[in-house]
């Protein structure tokens, strides 16, 4: 059915073309917003590493039914079946194996992403997040346990180990500047390794519906001068409260990191 004599240059030209315009209209919008830590930057080519490979399939599939739609189009007045086709074994093969290929590419490269992302940095500041309905507290083990609540600060250029504890149900930390997401799982330790590298203000959204009031669940994010946060962190009146120690050594049993692998400072 397929004649022999598909335009395949022409078609080729028209798919790098389609392609090349999509790719350039997606790229040059600015998804994600600014990119403020270690990991932005990597997962933002990740995204348009996807994009350009899902312009180029776009492309092909659009190209390939709009010459069909017009190619094989009926003529007018005719009311007859169209022709019989058991399959062509060669373009099944090929649309099974090329999007396979995509697929082991894509993954291995957020694989690399992943681990550069995850890489533990020498000189790191752990940071306790508790996620209860509907409000954030953070607390910071290597400064006796300081807690403060619905604010966290922390300071620019060091990589922030942020062990995650959910009090009832699911939630999800994220920065979006950040880019990394996190859920607080109830009864065990998530962690996430962040690295901000811009002084500023942020918001904690809670990004995993947790009930009523999900859409409020935010904390404002000051991530300033080592010293300013040393500073801040000194002035912190409320040490972790018991309540949530409990949960913290609960989580742990269940979590095979060690809670005290605390930062030397
Ligand atoms: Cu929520």
């Amino acid at each position: 059915m397929f004649s022999k004599r598909l335009p395949i240059a022409k078609m080729a030209a028209a798919v790098v073309a389609l392609s090349a315009v999509i790719a350039a209209v997606m790229l040059s919008i600015n998804w994600n917003g600014a990119e403020d830590s270690t990991a932005a930057p990597k997962i933002d080519d990740l995204l348009n590493i996807e994009i350009v490979l899902s312009s180029i399939i776009f492309s092909i599939v659009v190209v390939a039914l709009g010459y069909a739609l017009y190619k094989f189009r009926a003529k007018p007045g005719d009311e007859s079946d169209g022709e019989p086709i058991h399959g062509n074994t060669r373009l099944e093969i090929t649309w099974t194996l090329v999007p396979t290929i995509i697929v082991l590419f894509s993954g291995a490269w957020s694989w690399k992403v992943l681990n550069e992302i995850e890489e533990p940095a020498a000189h790191q500041l752990t940071v306790d997040v508790f996620s209860q309905q509907y409000a954030w507290s953070f607390g910071y083990p290597g400064k006796e346990y300081a807690y403060s609540q619905g604010v966290l600060h922390v300071p620019v250029n060091r990589q922030i180990v942020f062990k995650m504890h959910s009090q009832d149900v699911i939630h999800s930390f994220w920065v979006p500047q950040w880019r990394i997401k996190k859920d607080n799982v109830p009864g065990i330790t998530t962690t996430a390794l962040i690295t901000p590298t811009k002084i500023g203000h942020y918001q904690v959204i809670c990004t995993q519906l947790c009930g009523f009031g999900h859409a409020a669940m935010r904390a404002k994010v000051i991530v300033q001068s080592e010293s300013a946060f040393d500073k801040w962190v000194e002035g912190l009146k409320e040490k972790v409260p018991t309540p949530l120690m409990v949960s913290v050594k609960q989580d742990t049993q269940t979590n095979p990191e060690p809670l005290e692998q605390v930062e030397a400072e």
